[in-house]
């Protein structure tokens, strides 16, 4: 972590997680969402679930250097977009951690989530940067054995940039719920590195 004062360290125990809810500005955030949802090559993906294939409740993308395996599907690396470049550094700059790869998700509305997961997979190094534009969403982690620590909640705001490192991923699950509230879409890209 370069630069600690636009973020906030969040109370969780076994974990390094930092929150800057402003970390683009409102016009550069615009920017960005219109881009991404332009030069993006979204896709449907489906997984198999109770023997049947279900489309995931999400689209998504998968750019960088190395391919990955995520829920069981296979995504190979699109080559990076000028676009993911340039966020790529301004978050590197800020993080102290260098990425390979970008995980995009795109959430059309608020039934379009993603379910409790750690992403713990050996592959990838502990540092993970998930950067959010547009429909501002609820956020929750929890630990995986303490049971006596509440859920912690937060908003993602529109260009708001959230840190986890450290032992985050061994010690807490995270997930994007689904809400009944009309939400604008909403892009979340996911920066990590992927080792060997
Ligand atoms: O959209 C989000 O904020 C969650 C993304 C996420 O959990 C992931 O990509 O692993």
């Amino acid at each position: 972590m370069q630069h600690r004062e636009s973020f906030t360290q969040l109370d969780m125990p076994d974990a390094e997680v930092y929150y800057a809810p402003h970390f683009f500005t409102q016009e550069e955030s615009d920017l960005y969402l219109q881009r991404l949802t332009e030069e993006v090559a979204w896709q449907q993906e489906e997984i198999k679930m109770f023997g049947k294939q279900l489309p995931l409740p999400r689209l998504t993308a998968w750019y960088g250097d190395k391919g990955y395996t995520y829920s069981g599907l296979y995504n190979a690396p699109q080559p990076w977009l000028p676009v993911l470049l340039e966020l790529k550094e301004r978050i590197e700059a800020a993080s102290g951690d260098s990425y390979n790869s970008v995980l995009l998700n795109y959430y059309r509305h608020g039934q379009d989530s993603m379910g409790w997961h750690s992403d713990d997979e050996k592959s990838l190094a502990p540092g993970i940067a998930s950067v959010s534009f547009g429909g501002e969403r609820g956020f929750a982690f929890r630990h995986r054995k303490r049971k006596d620590l509440p859920a912690l909640k937060l908003t993602l705001q529109h260009g708001s940039l959230l840190l986890m490192q450290g032992t985050t991923q061994q010690h807490w699950q995270h997930q994007l719920p689904k809400t009944s509230r009309p939400i604008p879409p909403r892009i979340n890209l996911t920066f990590r590195t992927i080792i060997g």
